[in-house]
């Protein structure tokens, strides 16, 4: 498989992430001053982003600001605070290795601003069907658990490369392979490109649809894009496939602005949720609510 890297690069977005200025540890001081008024974001493209904007709006947390970087940085600054029992709030999203490795919880959302039913979605560009009807039909049939994309991604993290990680998952898993492969027949190089940002939800679905499509014959290209182009690559038509849209909520935006310029094939996940993250030894916080305390 061909690996695209564009965007901002890896090093300075994890430089971001990791800047520590000088929290307040003292015991009585409210969750806010602790933290400095920061919550420790991701990729600026993210919907979770966009959310959390809203969220500071709903709750009148004028006074707090959300720094971006990449998902790999944030985590980086998980597991920093973590080991020392700092206090941290993140924008963490479920199915998330995070949540095996840590004990988190996610801060209660009495207003709604990060919606609520949320599943992924497969979109292709407009004229893939007819391009390829037969990868189409495996992508719209492509159905996974939270303890399925887990397993990738926790072996990704545990040091396994994300192709060898997806190649193992497709050996152990047949059965589910098989399901998604129903009346798909094999072909001789047809070349598709799926786009995917480096969020690690995304690196496992996309690594290991790649690796089934590329058992099939196709000549599969993985392209690691920012959030806004993977949907304009789409809309485009530059971009075949995606298997990164989280609606109807996280990605609202960009389906809003790209109507009719996608088909969205079919849903992989149910029951997948965004919000803000806080370790559970942070006990006098629960809810966002309270954040203005
Ligand atoms: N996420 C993971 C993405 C979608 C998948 C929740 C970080 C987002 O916020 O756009």
């Amino acid at each position: 498989m061909w690996k695209k890297i564009a965007g901002i690069g890896a090093a300075a977005t994890l430089m971001l992430g990791l800047v520590a200025c000088g929290n307040n540890t003292d015991k009585d001081a409210s969750v806010g001053e602790q933290v400095n008024y920061k919550i420790t974001g991701i990729d600026p493209g993210a919907g979770i982003m966009t959310a959390t904007e809203q969220a500071l709006k709903d709750y009148d947390l004028n006074k707090w600001t959300l720094t971006s970087g990449s998902s790999a940085a944030m985590t980086a600054a998980l597991k920093k605070a973590y080991d020392k029992k700092d206090p941290i709030i993140i924008t963490g999203w479920t199915p998330h290795w995070m949540f095996s490795k840590y004990d988190l919880k996610y801060l209660k959302d009495p207003k709604g601003s990060y919606g609520d039913a949320e599943e992924i979605h497969t979109i292709t560009r407009k004229g893939f069907k007819a391009d390829h009807p037969g990868a189409n039909k495996l992508l719209s049939q492509f159905s996974w658990t939270e303890d399925d994309m887990g397993e990738v991604m926790l072996a990704i993290q545990d040091g396994k490369k994300p192709e060898e990680a997806a190649a193992n998952f497709v050996k152990k898993h047949q059965d589910l392979i098989a399901k998604w492969t129903k009346g798909v027949d094999k072909v001789n190089g047809e070349e598709i490109k799926l786009g995917y940002v480096a969020w690690d939800s995304e690196i496992a679905s996309t690594n290991v649809v790649g690796k089934v499509l590329e058992d099939l014959g196709y000549k599969v290209t993985l392209s690691q894009i920012e959030a806004g182009p993977m949907w304009a690559g789409i809309a485009k038509g530059s971009v075949d496939v995606s298997l990164a849209a989280w609606l109807p909520q996280t990605h609202k935006a960009y389906a809003e602005k790209y109507k009719g310029e996608f088909e969205d094939i079919g849903v992989s996940m149910k029951g997948v949720k965004i919000g803000l993250v806080v370790p559970k030894y942070m006990k006098d916080i629960n809810s966002i609510e309270d954040l203005k305390k």
